[in-house]
């Protein structure tokens, strides 16, 4: 078989210095990575079983779902039934918190949420583009009233673990417990995830921009002059190569791996998006974490992703994502406009 590496139970395993017990992170990410197996197997065969295309609903934003969006929250919110750390779940594809029957003190130790975009850049189903999934894990501090979920709107530092799973040529899984960041690669031969890279450091520049560049004329001053710095080609520091891939979380991790920076900043006009697209909760405030802990940077453009606080679960918040070089630089641009 040839493998030497770790798999992720083994590897949790052996973790000792994580925000959460191991334990409790053993079952959440074992859950997470059983999900991410399903939706992955769904995702290599939804041509063929007719599961693409839309489902003719639309979401708490307005947004139209796809069949694999609907499919995969089912998945996640079935996976979570019998997990008893875990007490509530919030989706981008739900209006309301599912909380579990069980209640959040019953047990001895802490009871968690996990906050998740369960298929993340959906417009990249119907092409066999990549895709991904977001979660965050929080811990539960208003046990006895699990339906009050101010508790889980407080800023991205109160995260004890976040990560992803991408779904490209091969489907791996990246984690934080706020001890590094590891990645796992799925070996569909024997089913695991198998440890790729422990502790991953982000390069502190990288040579690329993902952005949506078609909305240009839509954006704040500070974006769009971040931009022309990016492609003056004065020198080398002005030089950047284009890569945008529709999901957040493949050209996240084209940052985390090569350097380089994520944004999706907010617009300006009426009827602009000014906080942008992305949410905070199971969006921008993850991937920062992971971002942090791997040694770069998130911002909103004026300061730390991770000390944003939200009013409502589904918020926006404008993101600057990627090496600390050029989120330095998002930053330097968006202050003047
Ligand atoms: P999508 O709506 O397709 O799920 O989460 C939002 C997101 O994808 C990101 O993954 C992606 O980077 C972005 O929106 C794409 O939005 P645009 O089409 O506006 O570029």
């Amino acid at each position: 078989m040839g493998h030497q590496s770790l798999i992720l139970l083994e590897h949790l395993h052996a973790q000792k210095k994580t925000a959460m017990p191991a334990d409790d992170l053993t079952l959440v990410l074992g859950r997470i990575a059983l999900a991410g197996k399903l939706i992955a197997s769904q995702l290599a065969r939804a041509s063929i079983v007719g599961g693409l295309g839309y489902s003719g609903d639309t979401n708490v934003q307005g947004e139209e779902q796809k069949k694999l969006d609907e499919w995969s929250n089912e998945v996640f919110v079935r996976l979570f039934e019998p997990c008893e750390p875990v007490c509530s779940l919030i989706s981008e594809e739900m209006e309301a918190p599912k909380h579990y029957e069980r209640s959040c003190h019953s047990r001895d130790h802490a009871s968690y949420a996990i906050l998740v975009d369960p298929l993340d850049g959906s417009s990249n189903t119907d092409v066999n583009g990549s895709l991904g999934t977001i979660f965050s894990i929080r811990k539960r501090t208003l046990r006895h009233r699990r339906d009050d979920v101010k508790d889980l709107l407080g800023p991205g530092s109160q995260q004890v673990a976040a990560g992803y799973v991408l779904y490209g040529p091969a489907t791996q899984l990246i984690y934080t417990a706020g001890a590094g960041v590891d990645m796992f690669t799925f070996d569909p031969q024997i089913s695991e995830f198998v440890l790729w890279k422990e502790n991953l450091k982000m390069p502190a520049r990288g040579p690329y921009y993902s952005v949506n560049q078609g909305n240009i004329a839509k954006w704040n001053p500070g974006a769009q002059n971040l931009v022309r710095h990016l492609t003056s080609r004065k020198n080398k520091n002005t030089s950047y190569s284009m890569r945008y891939s529709g999901a957040f979380v493949a050209d996240f991790h084209r940052c985390l791996i090569d350097g380089g920076i994520y944004f999706y900043p907010g617009e300006i006009g009426a009827d602009g998006k000014s906080k942008g697209k992305l949410r905070l909760l199971y969006e921008c405030a993850p991937l920062g974490m992971v971002a942090e802990q791997a040694g770069g940077r998130a911002s909103n453009g004026k300061g730390r992703i991770l000390e944003v606080v939200a009013k409502d679960i589904h918020d926006r918040e404008p993101v600057y994502i990627g090496s600390a070089t050029e989120v330095a630089m998002a930053e330097e641009f968006r202050a003047e406009g």
